[in-house]
Parts: structure tokens; C-alpha cells; sequence
């Protein structure tokens, strides 16, 4: 062994259970109690859990939109992953115009293989589903990838897919061993609105969420789970926000059929009153966070399963970029932040006694990686597995503050909030890459992640 983290409680979606843990080469090679070896340093986790590396199955680093790019690139968003205790991304690559998906995913992986301080892996964002893209679909999913979202929203010049060629991505996902993940909104009644309100003036960020309430997403979501059970496909809602999205998704799970959700920590602490700020900051996303009815139901949700996966969509725009569309909410780049912040604020959630420890490994890493093709390699501890774990302090309170976070960013929506307890070390396949408050990474760690096609 190189490593032997001892005298922790080692936390699973599973079990939670006091022992040491044996590391060689990157991987757990060794659980029990009493673990030692003359060679190998020891780290003393006295009083503290050791837990999976969160799996953050929804990022956008470096996202081309509005004449910008995402604030955080490769190099930036992983590094600041690593400090909040993620240890893999499967980030979103944006099928590219005049290219072809392959040449695009290629581009993308030479750039993490680069840049990234954690492993990483893709799902592709289509924006525009021809038949030569649909051809492509094999060799993407030969190359490890089981993902692809399409968008209901925008124009049918620009991103959206109309619902038969969904369908027809979806059988044929289904038929090679991926998934179709879907953005669920309806534009056209998104449409109709905003051009009712920018002609009467009414442009601040509230009315982005007012063009998009709950039920803008929620026939968006029933529409998509109604042709997966037509059909009998898999899918999956991200960044699921409404109730009754929420309750259509449940029904249909309870009916046996293999449609999958997943929220983001935006969604779960704040409401739509984040619309009301006056200020140059906003935290316009889409869909837009709802109000605290919807907030309720999506933790009941994942109480009781019906919501598998928590991840951010880690999409961080500057200050400036966000307040050049404070007279009309259509000019202001969709996104919010997190990717430091998701495991921090769903452990405090357990340390503070609302959900256990265990669904918060189960929702922010194991599901991640069995759903998607990657477990048992990724998000459990177990003998095999890689040594990506992450040792929490519960009696550490943490304040965010944007000038303690390590994104490239100037300004977070978490500004101010408090966890109970805090990620105090991240190691990555057995290296320690965030020691109390320190990156100690190395860019180019990362490694590609091959994803298995699903069953
Ligand atoms: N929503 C956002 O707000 N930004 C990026 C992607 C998404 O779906
Ligand atoms: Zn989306
Ligand atoms: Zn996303």
C-alpha cells in the first residue's frame, strides 16, 4: 500500500461503517481495521467520514452562448471541482456547426486531456439532430459516451428538435445502449410572453422567470416522459425544477418505465424571489429556479427516489456578461454556479439531519455512476475501486465568500451561505489534490473516463 487513510467512518450510499482504507496505484486495495504498512503514509481521519468523490453529472466549462463563453473553462471549473470535493465531471460537449460529432468530442477530449485536474467524461448536447449526426450516435457510444440531450426550447433554426426526430433519437439511443437526456421547456409559450413583456418594458430578470413558470416546464416534462412511455424508451430530465414535472416523472417510474431525473442544489436552497434582486448580479438559468412549492417537492423526490441524481449544470457567466441584460432578460447568458459547491451543501444538508449521508452519496456519486456506465470504478468505496475520496469534517463550519472559491468567476450565487461541516482533503485515484483550503493538484491528472453502454 502507498496510502492508508485510517480511523474514519467510511460512508457509501450503502453502509456507513468505522475502518481504514488501503490504497496502492490509485485504487482501494484494502478495508478494514488496523490497517498498516511501513511504506505507506498515513493520514489520521479520527472524527471524520471518508466519502466517494461527488460525480458532477452536468457541467458546461467553457460553453460558447450570447457572444461569450462560460467563465469557467476546463482548467478552472475542475480545479474548483476538486476543492469541493468532486472528483469526476461529465461535462457537456456542444455539437459544433459544419463539424462533425466525432471531430467535435475529439477536439474537446484533447483539451481535458490537457487542462483537467479530475477525471472527466462527456455527454453531448445536440443542436441540430440530422440524419448524419444520428449515424454518429454508435461511435460515441464506442468512445465511452451514453448521454445525449436535446433541446425542446429556442428556435427551429437554432437547437430545437421537434418531437418525432426526438422519438427517433430515443429508439435509437435506446438500441445502441445510451440515453436521451431532454431540456423541457415549451417555447412557444415562452415566446409569447416575453414578446408581451419586452413590448410593455418589462425586462428585468423577473420576467425571465414570469415567461417561464412552472407550468412552462411542466408540459415540457410530461410531453417528454409521455413519448418515452409511448415508446418505451429510456430518458432523462436534467436539471429537473417543477413539482408537477416532478409528479408526472413518479407516476410513470411507479408504471416500471426507466425515465430518470436529476435536480441541481440551485433549485433545492433558493426560490424565485433570487429574481426580485435589484443589482448588477443575477442568477438567470434556465429553467429558472420556481417557487417554494416546487422546492419541497424536489426534496421529497429524492427522499423517496424518484429523483436519482443531483449536479449542478455548472454554468457560470461575470458579473458584467449578467448585467448586460438587466433592461431585458433575453440578452443575459442562461447559467448559475456550483460545481464547488454541490457536495458541501448536500453534506451540511445531512450533517443539519434533513436527508442521511448515505442518499447523499447514493444522489451525488453512486447514482451518477451506475446509471451512467462507470461504477463500480466510480462513486463507492470498495476494494477496486478507484482511491477517489473525499475526507469531511462535520464539525467544520464554512462560510461562502466569492473571494474563498476557486472558480472563475467574480461573484456566486451561494454568497453568504453556511454549511455545517466541510470538505477538509480530495484525493483523485490516491492522489491528495485538495488538502484543507489548498488545491495541490496537477492540470493534465484528469483522465478520460470511458463510459459502459447501459443495459
Ligand atoms: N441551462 C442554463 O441555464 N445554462 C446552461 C445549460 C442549461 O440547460
Ligand atoms: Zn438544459
Ligand atoms: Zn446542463
Amino acid at each position: 500500500m502507498d496510502l492508508i487513510i485510517k480511523n474514519g467512518t467510511i460512508v457509501t450510499a450503502k453502509d456507513t461503517y468505522a475502518a481504514d482504507v488501503g490504497i496502492k496505484d490509485g485504487k482501494v486495495v484494502l478495508i478494514g481495521n488496523d490497517l498498516r504498512h511501513s511504506e505507506a503514509e498515513t493520514i489520521d481521519a479520527s472524527g471524520k467520514l471518508i466519502l466517494p468523490g461527488a460525480i458532477d453529472a452536468n457541467t458546461h466549462l467553457g460553453m460558447p452562448l450570447n457572444n461569450t463563453q462560460s467563465a469557467d473553462d476546463c482548467a478552472s471549473g475542475t480545479y474548483a471541482a476538486a476543492c469541493g470535493g468532486t472528483t469526476t465531471i461529465f461535462d457537456y460537449v456542444i455539437q459544433q456547426p459544419g463539424e462533425s460529432m466525432m471531430e467535435t468530442i475529439r477536439k474537446r477530449s484533447e483539451l481535458f486531456e490537457k487542462e483537467s485536474y479530475i477525471d472527466y467524461s462527456f455527454n453531448v448536447s445536440l443542436t441540430k439532430v440530422t440524419p448524419e449526426i444520428l449515424k454518429e450516435f454508435k461511435e460515441a457510444v464506442d468512445f465511452g459516451i451514453n448521454q445525449f440531450k436535446v433541446f425542446m426550447i429556442y428556435s427551429k433554426e437554432h437547437l430545437m428538435t421537434d418531437d418525432g426526430t426526438f422519438v427517433k433519437a430515443m429508439l435509437l439511443a435506446k438500441e445502441l445502449g445510451a440515453r436521451m437526456a431532454v431540456h423541457a421547456e415549451n417555447p412557444y409559450i415562452i415566446n409569447m410572453h416575453t414578446e408581451e413583456f419586452l413590448a410593455e418594458g418589462k425586462g428585468h430578470p423577473w420576467y425571465h422567470y414570469q415567461s417561464r413558470q412552472e407550468y412552462v416546464e411542466t408540459e415540457a416534462v410530461k410531453r417528454a416522459v409521455y413519448w418515452a412511455t409511448s415508446f418505451n424508451t429510456p430518458l432523462y430530465i436534467p436539471h429537473l425544477a417543477c413539482k408537477e414535472g416532478l409528479d408526472e416523472i413518479s407516476r410513470a417510474r411507479n408504471e416500471g418505465y426507466d425515465i430518470l431525473a436529476e435536480t441541481c442544489p440551485h433549485y433545492l436552497y433558493f426560490t424565485n424571489e433570487v429574481y426580485k434582486y435589484e443589482g448588477s448580479q443575477n442568477y438567470v438559468c434556465s429553467p429558472p429556479i420556481k417557487g417554494p412549492e416546487s422546492q419541497d417537492a424536489l426534496w421529497d423526490g429524492i427522499k423517496r427516489g424518484d429523483i436519482s441524481i443531483v449536479a449542478t449544470d455548472h454554468c457560470p457567466f461575470q458579473s458584467h456578461e449578467k448585467a448586460a441584460g438587466l433592461e431585458d432578460y433575453t440578452k443575459i447568458p442562461n447559467g448559475v454556479m456550483g460545481i464547488e459547491n454541490m457536495y458541501p451543501y448536500m453534506l451540511s444538508e445531512a450533517n443539519k439531519g434533513r436527508l442521511s449521508f448515505n442518499k447523499v452519496v447514493e444522489v451525488c456519486s453512486s447514482n451518477p455512476a451506475h446509471l451512467f456506465g462507470c461504477a463500480p470504478q466510480k462513486g463507492t468505496i470498495a476494494i477496486g475501486s478507484d482511491a477517489d475520496l473525499v475526507v469531511y469534517d462535520p464539525e467544520k463550519t464554512f462560510v461562502v465568500k466569492p473571494e474563498k472559491m476557486h472558480s472563475n468567476v467574480d461573484h456566486t450565487i451561494w454568497d453568504g451561505v453556511e454549511f455545517s461541516g466541510y470538505p477538509i482533503k480530495t484525493f483523485s485515484r490516491g492522489k491528495l489534490i485538495y488538502d484543507n483550503e489548498k488545491f495541490v493538484g496537477e492540470k493534465g491528472w484528469g483522465q478520460f473516463l470511458k463510459r459502459e453502454p447501459l443495459s
